[in-house]
Formats: C-alpha cells, structure tokens, sequence
C-alpha cells in the first residue's frame, strides 16, 4: 500500500512536468536524427514539389552524395536486373543476379518525405523473372507484387519514404531464398529531411553468403547448391560479392583525422553478421539502420535483411581488416576487407606494427595478391611457370605456414621445426610432406637434431593447387632442392588418407 503511494505520488509529478514540444514532430525542419522523428506518422511532408529528380545510383563502396535539398520530390530511380557471370574469388565464377550489374546492388539515396517512382528493368538477356522488396516501403510486399518484370520487361511503381533509416531492399521472386543468396540485394538509404550529420569519407559495405557445389576456392565455374542453403552451410561469406573487392588496391581509404561512415547492409540470405573493424572502434553505431545511435561499440551485429550505419574517427595509419568476427568467416570463407588509412604516425595512440600478418591471412599485400592472380590466369589457360606457382605459393606461405614455420623458414627452436634445410623433410618422399599438412603431425620428431614433440594442426582446408604451390615454394626455398609438386600428387595423397566425415575434403 505505501509502495502505491509512492507510485501515484511519482505519477503526479512526472504530470506536472513540462511535456516535450509535440510541434517538433510535425514540424520536419526541426526533427533532429536521434531524438524522437515521430515515425511514419510525421514523415509525410505532402506533395511533391519542384521538378522530378533523377537518383544518382552508385556501386558498392561508393556512395551517392548527400540528397542536400529542404523539399519533397519526385525521384525517379532505374534499376536494372542483370543476370552476370562474375569473379567471386580468384579464378572462381558464379552467375550472380545483380540489381544494377553489381553485388550488392546500387545504392539509392533519396531523402523522407520523398516519392519515389521507381522502374525496375529485367534485362532481355535474363532467364528469371524478377522483382523487388524494399524495407523503407510502407504497403503490402515492400513493393513486390507491383514490380514484378519478366525478362525483357519493365515494371515502374511509386511509394513515399514515410519513414527515415537505412534500408535492404531484396528481390522476392520464388524462390526466394535462391534470388537472395544469387545476389539480389542492395541499400536505400531514407535521409532525414535535414540530411546526415557531414563526414570525411562515406562507404557501402554489404554482406551476403553464397551457396556453391564446389567448396571454397574450388576453381571453375560454381553453381548454386540449394541444398547447402537449406542447411545454411555457406561456402562463401564476402563483403560486396566477391573475395577481393575490399582487398588490396580495392581497399577503402581514408586519411588520419578522417570521420569515416559506413553504411552496412546484410543480404544473408541465412546468416547474421557480427561486423567489426580490428583496431577500430566504432564511435557511433545507429544499429539496425535506424535513428538512434550507441556509442563506443567493438562489433555490431547486422541481421540478415538488415543495416547498420557506423562511424569512427581514424587517428592512427595503416591497415585495419574489416571482418565478420564469427571468425571462421573471416579466414576460411572470405568475409575479410580492409580500410587503408594514410597520413602520419601517431605513436602516444599507437606504437606497434604496421598491420599484423595474422590478421591478413593469405591477402598480405597487393603485391602479392598480383602473384595470386598471374597464376590463376596461367593455370586455367595451362600456362603456369615454376616460377609463377613457387611465388604464389610464397604468398600462401606466408598467411598458412610462417606464423608457426616462421617467413625465414628457421622455425622457433625447440618449439617450431626448421623447414629450411630440415634433414626430416627432404629425406623422406615428397608425399610425406603433402600428408603432413593435410593431416598435421604429432609426437616425437627429430628434425636437424633437436627432438620436437608437439601438434601441428591439419590443414586440409587448403585445395590441391594450394597445397602443391605452398610445398612447391617450400621445396625451392632457403637452400632447399628444387621438387615442384603438382596439384595431382597432392590430390594423389588426399583420396588415399582416410579423414573423418566432417574434413572430408
Ligand atoms: C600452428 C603451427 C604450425 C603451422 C601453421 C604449420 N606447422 Fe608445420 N609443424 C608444426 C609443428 C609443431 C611441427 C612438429 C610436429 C611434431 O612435433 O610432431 C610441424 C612439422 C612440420 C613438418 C615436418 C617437420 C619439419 O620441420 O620438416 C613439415 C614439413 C611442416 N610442418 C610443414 C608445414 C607447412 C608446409 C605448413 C603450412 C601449410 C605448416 N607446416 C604449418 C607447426 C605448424
Ligand atoms: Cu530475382
């Protein structure tokens, strides 16, 4: 009874007190992003006004510029659909969908209040039929039924943005799960009517999973297995639909001093992403793409048909990896960009290394990932040299085998085993080399003389190109003799070992 008391007494007072002006809501000059925008209620500003716009669409990373205008409009946006053999990883193609030729699709940045009138074009050279959903669409289907545009076809119909946010659009053509995971998706970023707060740098980031028959990096041409999307089993993870496209000379930039916004997207079609930048910290996160920001966030997690915008300040050069942090993701199915951020040392905010080769896999350098390509290249033409799988398999070398082996190949005494003149390795058959990394190897080995008695991991995640271009290197390196091993020797080796059903390849 007295604890009522106390409630109906804090009730009375919080009464009396001053309500938040409620013309502020209807009054749009004055919404401010992260105070209450009054929802699709108060995002209707009437007709629209002035000449209709066209929309400036970009592919991902860029961004269109900021819609910068203080009315509704008309804004007309022309989408087409694409269906496009396309790289998703080195000398590996997929048959994407695109919305605009690109994975993810254009980026459309319009602002609240306006209408959009939208034409959506299926290019004649399609097989499907196709559509698209838009989250920042109020009315049944997200604008799918209205859309729907037979190869050849057009379909154009209109909304108004009512609400503000950053928003997935996808295509929802049955089946649907299929569209998604070909590629079908993209961002419609709904400005409030007094635009973003400005920034230095601006990037589309977008996250989506792929399905293929082969596993990863598995050469050729790779169609889709829906049987693996059923399961959620991707074989890729990748941020804007291939392995390279946010690696090396495609990594975004920014400069120190820097504000960087991203604008994250998630296709799925399955998974959720936990998105992180290593060694940064994200200053502001408006999570899932709406109106209210948190602050001092390490990873954000970007739900599959959702968004988060992201912002930080750069104060220090270098690297940073851009990852999902369920890690596997990262180093095993390709969900690994970077943001390369020139200007001067700051060493009070950081003294160590310029980026840590842990953190950059078998992706160290553009240099190198040049080498990666050239032997792609060569090998499905038949051209490759000696001396072109001996420097791709230094790449790889570096990213699978030197944190442990070292990059001298010297080891770490007592602890790692020399493969630089080991007496161990180049006595026995090239074979035993190849089942060592795709086995690993345990127990007491006698190396040079000094006795090792410790775990090397498997590493049968690595194709037969990969393993036979790595042994290649290391048979060619540090004063050792010459063997090139050949990806049959090493597929040779894998179908005669034994491995249980989950290392299967
Ligand atoms: C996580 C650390 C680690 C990684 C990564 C690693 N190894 Fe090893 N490796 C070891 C250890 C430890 C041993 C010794 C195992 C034992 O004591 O039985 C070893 C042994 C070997 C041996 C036999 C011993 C010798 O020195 O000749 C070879 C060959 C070898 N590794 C090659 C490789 C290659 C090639 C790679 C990359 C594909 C690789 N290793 C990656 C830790 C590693
Ligand atoms: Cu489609």
């Amino acid at each position: 009874m007295r604890n009522l008391g106390i409630l109906v007494f804090i009730l009375a007072l919080v009464a009396c007190q001053p309500q938040s002006e409620p013309q502020t809501q209807s009054d749009p000059a004055v919404v401010k992003l992260g105070q209450d925008t009054g929802g699709s209620a108060a995002g209707d500003f009437g007709p629209p006004q002035g000449e209709p716009v066209q929309a400036i669409l970009t592919s991902a990373p860029n961004v269109p510029p900021p819609v910068n205008r203080d009315y509704p409009a008309k804004v007309i946006v022309d989408m087409e659909v694409r269906e496009l053999d396309m790289e998703i990883s080195e000398g590996v193609t997929y048959t994407f969908w695109t919305f605009g030729g690109t994975v993810p699709g254009s980026f459309i940045r319009i602002r609240q209040g306006d209408t959009v009138e939208f034409h959506l074009k299926n290019h004649p050279d399609s097989k499907m039929p196709h559509n698209i959903d838009l989250h920042a669409v109020t009315g049944p289907g997200g604008g799918a039924s209205s859309s729907f545009a037979a190869p050849g076809h057009e379909a154009v119909f209109s909304f108004k943005a009512l609400n503000q946010g950053l928003y997935v659009y996808h295509c929802a053509t049955a089946p649907v799960g299929m569209h998604v995971a070909n590629g079908m998706y993209g961002l419609i970023l709904v400005e409030p009517p007094e635009g973003l707060p400005p920034v230095d740098k601006e990037y589309y980031v977008m996250q989506g999973e792929f399905y293929t028959v082969g596993k990863y990096r598995e050469k050729g041409h790779q169609p889709f297995d829906m049987q693996k999307a059923i399961e959620e089993n991707a074989t890729y993870v990748l941020f804007n639909g291939s392995e390279g496209a946010l690696v090396g000379e495609h990594a975004i930039k920014a400069s120190v001093g820097d504000n960087v916004r991203l604008f994250v997207g998630n296709g799925g079609p399955n998974l959720v992403s936990s998105f992180h930048v290593i060694g940064e910290i994200f200053d502001k996160v408006y999570q899932e793409g709406g109106s209210r920001y948190q602050e001092n966030v390490q990873t954000t997690l970007v739900p599959a048909g959702g968004s988060a915008m992201t912002e930080f300040r750069v104060e220090v050069p270098g690297t940073f990896v851009i990852v999902d942090h369920s890690i596997f993701r990262a180093f095993n199915k390709g969900a690994l960009g970077m943001l390369k951020v020139d200007g001067e040392d700051n060493l009070p905010v950081y003294s160590g290394k310029e980026v840590d080769n842990v953190y950059l896999g078998d992706k160290v350098v553009a240099a190198d990932l040049a080498a990666v390509t050239e032997i792609t290249e060569a090998r499905i033409t038949g051209t490759a040299t000696k001396a072109q799988r001996i420097q791709a398999g230094k790449v790889l070398y570096n990213g699978t085998c030197s944190v442990c082996h070292q990059q001298s190949g010297e080891g770490i005494e007592g602890v790692f085993p020399p493969l630089a003149g080991s007496d161990y390795m180049l006595t026995e058959p090239t074979e035993h080399a190849i089942e060592i990394v795709l086995n690993g190897l345990t127990g007491p080995v006698t190396v040079n003389g000094v006795t090792y008695n410790s775990v090397m991991p498997p590493m049968s995640q690595l194709n037969d190109d990969e393993i036979a271009d790595i042994l290649s290197f290391v048979f060619n390196s540090w004063g050792n003799d010459g063997d090139v091993v050949s990806a049959d020797q090493v597929a040779t080796v894998r179908a005669g070992t034994d491995r249980s059903e989950g290392a299967a390849h």
